[in-house]
């Protein structure tokens, strides 16, 4: 920021401010404000991993995976604007030092060996520096190995089933509640009937797969999206590190109600996690033994 600013100053120092066209100023003063507002990782920070009204940047990061994303996301947006602001800087000199009034006979020149050389290699270098770490954040977030919990999710029209295959395998779905049903405290279009339920600090394993057409788990928070494809399980995996409820929503054109199938997570201490694994198990008991009946054939 700092070597910026005093590039600008250096080059821009000839330049009076009262002669630059008002929209090239107005573009200026956008570059800032930009800067300022988004450079800044976590100026908004909420309590929940929900969307606010008004809201600017992203989600408060809730796990590893989405600190490591927020991270990547600021170090491209300081690139970004620097180089946008090179690139003004470089048009504005030209447009000054070029203008038609000082400069009434053109220079011929139309090529130079060097600069072309530079502004080639200059950007590769600037795009492998980006890979290096976007590659250790894609395997980072692809799966866990060493998990302490998995959850299968299967996405339906229009709702989710979580099944908890490491508890006994008890399952139960969660479905959106309507706007009419709306309690005070509770969100319209993000709160559910029944919530995804996993402990603080646990590595969830999440394997997801759907009953009928593709639907998406997608929770801006934890930085997971992933596809769920019916006959295919996809893997993805989070780590909440702090108690509290986070809002997700399926993020795949699935038909007439895609917009009606939330995810809510709730993140609870372990002890808490224990007894609520407990009185799960009593509510959603199954009735039958086994998971699908086959139907005799007679020879
Ligand atoms: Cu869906």
């Amino acid at each position: 920021m700092e070597r910026v600013a005093s590039a600008m100053t250096k080059t821009t120092t000839p330049i009076t401010l009262s002669k630059l066209p008002a929209a090239v100023l107005a573009w200026a003063a956008l570059c800032v404000l930009a800067l300022v507002m988004f450079a800044v990782p976590d100026a908004f920070a909420q309590v929940v991993g929900a969307p606010e009204p008004w809201q600017l940047n992203m989600q408060a990061p809730a796990t590893p995976v989405k600190d490591r994303i927020a991270q990547f996301h600021d170090l491209l947006l300081i690139l970004c604007v620097a180089i946008s602001v090179f690139v003004l800087v470089l048009l504005l000199y030209v447009m000054w030092r070029f203008r038609a009034s000082a400069n009434p006979v053109p220079s011929k020149t139309s090529h130079n060996t060097l600069i072309e050389v530079v502004w080639t290699l200059v950007p590769c270098l600037i795009l492998v520096l980006i890979a290096v770490p976007s590659f250790r954040l894609l395997y980072f977030e692809d799966r866990q190995i060493d998990a302490d919990m998995t959850v299968k999710v299967v996405g339906s029209q229009w709702y989710w089933t979580y099944h908890y295959p490491d508890f006994g395998d008890f399952s139960y779905d969660s479905i959106m509640i309507e706007r009419a049903d709306i309690k005070p405290g509770q969100r319209a279009l993000l709160d559910v009937d029944n919530r995804l339920v996993v402990p603080v600090g646990a590595k969830v394993r999440i394997q997801l797969t759907a009953n009928d057409v593709l639907h998406a788990f997608y929770v801006p928070s934890f930085g997971v999206q992933r596809t769920a494809v019916p006959g295919k399980i996809n893997e993805t995996w989070f780590q909440v590190e702090k108690p509290g409820v986070y809002y997700g929503q399926c993020t795949e054109l699935c038909g007439i109600k895609h917009a009606y199938m939330p995810i809510a997570i709730e993140a609870m201490p372990k002890d808490k996690f224990d007894q609520w694994v407990a009185a799960a198990k009593q509510k959603y008991a199954r009735l039958d033994d086994t998971a699908v009946k086959v139907a005799a054939v007679q020879q």
